[in-house]
């Protein structure tokens, strides 16, 4: 056991340290010195270090094997880990009017906000936030939908259905069955949003999302307002494609179902969160330009099981210069879901010993849109991986965003020319099916993206006590109203937690990176296929093989947390901006069609 040397005592030592002439000196504590920072972070650098293994193995197993007393284990865990880091933030915050150099006042910084869910410094708040957020999560992880007859659907079960059923009323049966799941979570969340904005509080933070926002190289309220810049950027586009796809829906329920000047009904997209909606593109393929391929079938024609799919995605990377995965991957991750226990399906990758030790944990389904999933976690493995000799401050990406975009990025290279070259198709359609192909990426990416946005907006305004208890769900449906122009199917109450249905609210993960990352990873798209010297239209260029743009994209990996992310994102790409250009770009011939499409149509809702 290592003996944990406080800043405290630190202090009193160099205090005693003063000769008896200053008498009056004696009793008030030395000023802090860049020295006593630099000392300071090497005690942290070790501590943290092993505070984060020990929490990540209870993590990982409670995640893996959902019980009682995993829940009980994890909690403890997390417990320690929150206490510890919390004392270091508050101790941290003492260097706050020192001037220091970048790298010390960077990772002070880091260690202030390393925590998502800040705890007050009273054990008890502390175990108590760790114990709501444990339960959150199995209850989550463990959640069915079970019917009157007995028959109980998972999510996985009932996410495989809306993909594909058209049946009106079966939609809506799962879409509201797995509603009730978090109906129970209300009271929980409420209780811990109370306690973890105590604990920003202590920390100077006005409240936990204040605290979130922060966390990006530029002042919280700048950052907000880039964000409102950037959806602007991209809303118009969002708009054409929404009014298309009401108005196929509309052909397909009938327009009494899907009013043409409303906001669409939740359950019909596809997703059982309306997040991504590739999985209707039969119903808006374009007339004679549909590309006449389909990623869930090639993989089935080419007996493609959930690890041949994992080896797939990683040929990818290795392909670019990347290093295999480590045997442990293999040996440690989960890949299908068990039969006999409840774990947390929903994706994750870890580097459970901040070097090697990767692993995903996965309830892989054999699909296209899982394939693409699989890319985006391994987009964070081969990240965690690149920067793995920073100190552990900077064991991060430059903002959360970069995390989440690195595998998306990856997968946009999945073009019909690189399925060819693995042998997945026979040819490659030409260009006259450009737009089918657009359409579907657009389907995912396009739509998802005030989606990526509004779940942060709702949870940003509860921590600020904008949104009470009283109007959660109501506040919700609001903000799914005026972001995506979606409706819920049925009518809601406040007796509904419809936010907790989504992994990330009971599981506490921010979810403004996956915004960020659906604009970041068309810029790291482009920037790649100039370096791979592409010279086709960029949604038909994949970077799949080209050393240079892998050389160049872990160049921006390796850099990790240890400068701002504007210098990340200008490494890789030469600008510093965060800007959707890129996506209007790649988009530009779809949107000429919508338009088209939509000329006599009346838009919005
Ligand atoms: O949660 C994820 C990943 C794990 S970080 C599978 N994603 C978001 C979601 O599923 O809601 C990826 C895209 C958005
Ligand atoms: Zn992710």
């Amino acid at each position: 056991m290592k003996t944990k040397l406080t800043l405290s005592a630190l202090m009193v030592a160099s205090a005693l340290a003063l000769t008896g002439c200053q008498q009056e000196k004696v009793s008030s504590p030395a000023p802090l010195t860049e020295k006593d920072a630099e000392q300071f972070l090497t005690k942290v650098e070790t501590e943290l270090l092993n505070l984060n293994v020990e929490s990540g193995q209870a993590q990982w197993i409670y995640a893996n094997f959902i019980t009682h007393d995993t829940a009980n284990l994890a909690a403890q865990a997390n417990q320690k880990f929150t206490e510890a880091v919390v004392s270091l933030a508050n101790e941290a915050a003492k260097f706050d009017s020192l001037e220091l150099n970048a790298d010390n006042r960077r990772k002070l910084d880091i260690l202030k906000l390393a925590l998502t869910l800040p705890a007050p410094q009273d054990p008890v708040k502390t175990a108590r936030v760790s114990e709501l957020a444990a339960e959150l999560d199995g209850m989550y992880g463990k959640g069915k939908y079970c019917k009157d007859d007995g028959q109980c659907l998972s999510l996985g079960d009932m996410t495989a259905k809306m993909a594909t059923s058209r049946d009106y009323n079966e939609l809506l049966d799962m879409w509201q069955g797995w509603r009730e799941v978090s109906k129970p979570m209300r009271d929980l969340y409420k209780e811990q949003v109370v306690l973890t904005n105590e604990g920003a509080k202590e920390l100077g933070y006005a409240d936990t999302g204040a605290m979130w926002r922060s966390k990006y190289d530029m002042p919280a309220d700048d950052f907000a307002k880039e964000l409102d810049r950037i959806w602007g950027q991209v809303k118009p586009l969002y708009d054409s494609l929404h009014c298309h796809v009401r108005a196929k829906l509309g052909e397909k329920y009938g327009t009494d179902k899907v009013p043409q000047d409303k906001p669409i009904p939740a359950h019909l997209l596809g997703n059982m969160w309306a997040q991504t909606w590739g999985n209707i593109y039969d119903l808006v393929a374009p007339e004679n330009a549909d590309p006449g391929y389909d990623v869930t079938e090639l993989l089935a024609d080419h007996n493609y099981d959930e690890i041949k799919m994992v080896k797939g995605a990683e040929k990818f990377f290795t392909s670019m210069g990347f290093a295999p995965l480590p045997e442990t991957f293999w040996e440690r991750s989960l890949f299908t879901k068990p039969r006999d226990r409840d774990v947390q399906c929903h994706a994750s990758a870890w580097n459970i010993d901040f070097k090697d030790d990767l692993r995903i944990k996965m309830c892989i389904q054999r699909t296209g849109e899982e394939f693409a999933v699989i890319h985006h976690e391994l987009g964070h493995n081969f990240y965690q991986r690149a920067y793995n000799n920073l100190p552990v401050f900077y064991q991060d990406s430059a903002n959360d965003g970069f995390h989440e975009a690195i595998g998306d990025t990856i997968a946009l290279s999945v073009t019909p020319g690189y399925l060819k070259e693995i042998g997945l198709l026979d040819k490659v359609p030409d260009e006259s099916k450009d737009i089918g192909l657009l359409m579907r990426m657009a389907l995912d990416k396009i739509a998802f993206i005030p989606f990526g946005l509004l779940v942060d907006q709702w949870r940003w305004k509860v921590f600020s006590g904008e949104i009470k208890p009283e109007q959660y769900n109501q506040a919700w449906w609001e903000l799914r109203e005026k972001y995506q122009g979606i409706t819920a199917p049925i009518a809601r109450t406040e007796a509904d937690f419809d936010p907790g249905a989504k992994y990330h609210v009971p599981g506490n993960v921010p979810y403004t990176r996956y915004f960020l990352a659906h604009i970041l990873q068309f810029q790291f798209h482009k920037a790649m296929c100039d370096i791979s010297g592409n010279k086709e239209s960029i949604h038909r260029c994949s970077v799949y093989g080209s050393e240079e743009a892998g050389k160049r994209l872990n160049e921006m990996l390796a850099m990790g947390s240890s400068r701002p992310w504007q210098e990340a994102l200008a490494k890789l790409t030469g600008s510093n901006e965060m800007d959707a250009n890129a996506v209007l770009d790649y988009f530009a011939p779809l949107k000429a069609y919508l338009d088209e499409q939509n000329k006599d149509r009346q838009c919005g809702w």
